[in-house]
């Protein structure tokens, strides 16, 4: 598939990487673009050499938001409507772990998309934030719910009623993201995480993340009793038997992913 809006790169064993590339426009988010990169992501999801993927953007922008320009004439019932805005759940679809590497701006959708991925590896310039309210909207890609629930209501309140941007130590201080680099190492370090991902076993990978994901949306019981049924669906697997066969003859496993 050829795309206009994104890079698409396989840096590394396993790592398929998704890169933003609108750079007239702070990579914000518009209709092709979201398109473009749910595609993409369906892609590397079904591509067996692909064990873990990263969405980026560049060194200035992971992404300002959704395009403000497009939706300037776009009436509720098209929001509600169209495809463009309302696709985004394609992301949650995904099976495989993804890790966000933001750098510079990750403002409004651009925030949102990197807290739908399951990691979030920052360069010291990235900066968060929601400024919806600015444009008299609010937060329409998950920001009210998922910024909450990773930093608190307090600290939520303020970026989402003030406008306060959130610089990438004190996203790291709030538990918004996983790691802080230099701008210059930032995306090697992602790559870094990404391989070591890949390099796990693909069913157990991908039943942790199923499970982890259900510990947002279920009751502690409802979660627990989720995650054993994922348990015991690894007792099924191949891998299973052959990490712990592994283990036990002291060398390393053979992972068949099965
Ligand atoms: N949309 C369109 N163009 C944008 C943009 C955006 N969000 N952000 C930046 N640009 C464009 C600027 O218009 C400018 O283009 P030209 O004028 O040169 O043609 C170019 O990028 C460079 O921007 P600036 O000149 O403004 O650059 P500065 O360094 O001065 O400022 C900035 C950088 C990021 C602080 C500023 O550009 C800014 O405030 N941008 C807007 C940030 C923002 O308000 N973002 C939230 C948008 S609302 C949903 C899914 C998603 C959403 C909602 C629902 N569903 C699935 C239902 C999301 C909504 C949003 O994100």
């Amino acid at each position: 598939m050829t795309y206009e809006m994104i890079l698409i790169e396989t840096p590394a064993p396993g790592v398929g990487v998704v890169r933003v590339n609108r750079p007239d426009a702070l990579n914000a988010l518009n209709g092709q673009v979201t398109r473009e990169i749910f595609d993409a992501l369906d892609t590397f999801d079904r591509d067996d050499a692909i064990g873990c993927i990263i969405l980026t953007g560049s060194d200035k922008a992971f992404a300002a938001g959704a395009d403000i320009k497009q939706m300037a004439n776009t009436d509720a019932v098209t929001m509600m409507m169209g495809k463009d805005f309302t696709d985004w759940t394609r992301l949650r679809r995904v099976t495989k772990p993804i890790i966000a590497a933001v750098s510079g701006w990750a403002l409004g959708g651009g925030c949102e998309m990197a807290m739908m991925c399951d990691m979030i590896v920052a360069s010291e310039t990235a900066k968060f934030g929601q400024p919806e309210v600015n444009l008299g909207i609010i937060p329409g890609a998950g920001g009210t719910q998922r910024l909450t629930r990773a930093v608190g209501k307090a600290v939520a309140m303020e970026v989402m009623l003030a406008d306060r941007r959130l610089t990438a130590a004190e996203a790291l201080g709030a538990g918004l993201v996983n790691r802080v680099y230099p701008v210059e190492t930032y995306f090697a370090e992602a790559v870094k995480l990404a391989e070591k991902i890949a390099s796990q076993p693909r069913i157990a990978v991908r039943l942790i993340k199923d499970a982890v994901n259900k510990a947002h949306e279920l009751s502690l019981t409802e979660g627990l009793d989720y995650e054993k049924r994922n348990f015991y669906l690894a007792f099924g697997t191949e891998d299973k038997t052959e990490g712990m066969n592994a283990f036990i003859e002291k060398r390393p496993p053979q992972w068949k992913n099965r």
